[in-house]
């Protein structure tokens, strides 16, 4: 059981573009465990690996309700192959733009392929919150943040306000 510190913005990590992961090896299961114990310490519905300054291909994430069973997922070197045609409107937050949330337009639906801890491909087809979910962390992995899809008035003042909040911590 290892939780491990979420970065919050503006640290640039949050903003790299990640390395693909070249093999499922022990490391890689280690990190794995550790994003869904500091997910579910967040506590959060994903984490994707820069949010604790891991800059490689790997998110996690568990939608099972708080009455259901654990239902973890772990996608390595995931991509989306296909993307539904309708759009929904969802409110989203971040652990590492933590207490805010606003509404989001994403595809309702998306197709995702991905390699598993046990090393297979597989290719998944995701709708509502999972969807959400996958693409909010697939961007992750590319440095996007779903502030980048709100105005610009509206991102510019999230940012601000972290880069307020980053000053005064520094002293
Ligand atoms: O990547 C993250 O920061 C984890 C998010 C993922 C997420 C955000 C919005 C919608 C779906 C997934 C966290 O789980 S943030 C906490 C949270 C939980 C439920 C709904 C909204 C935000
Ligand atoms: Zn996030």
């Amino acid at each position: 059981m290892a939780i491990r510190p979420i970065l919050v913005i503006p640290d640039a990590r949050l903003r790299a573009v990640c390395d693909p992961i070249i093999a499922v090896d022990d490391e890689i299961k280690a990190l794995a465990k550790d994003m869904l114990d500091t997910m579910y310490d967040a506590p959060g519905i994903g984490l994707a690996a820069p949010q604790v300054g891991v800059m490689k291909r790997i998110v996690v994430m568990d939608l099972a309700g708080e009455d259901e069973p654990p239902a973890p997922l772990v996608m390595i070197n995931p991509e989306i192959t296909a993307f539904g045609e309708e759009i929904q409107v969802t409110e989203e937050g971040c652990l590492s733009i933590p207490e805010l949330y606003y509404e989001v337009e994403r595809p309702s639906s998306v197709t995702v392929k991905y390699t598993d801890l046990d090393g297979q491909e597989v290719t998944k087809d995701a709708d509502g919150r999972l969807a959400v979910c996958i693409q909010h962390e697939l961007d992750h992995l590319d440095g996007v943040l779903y502030i980048d899809y709100l105005s610009r008035l509206k991102r510019d003042r999230v940012i601000k306000k972290f880069d307020k909040a980053a000053k005064r911590a520094a002293g």
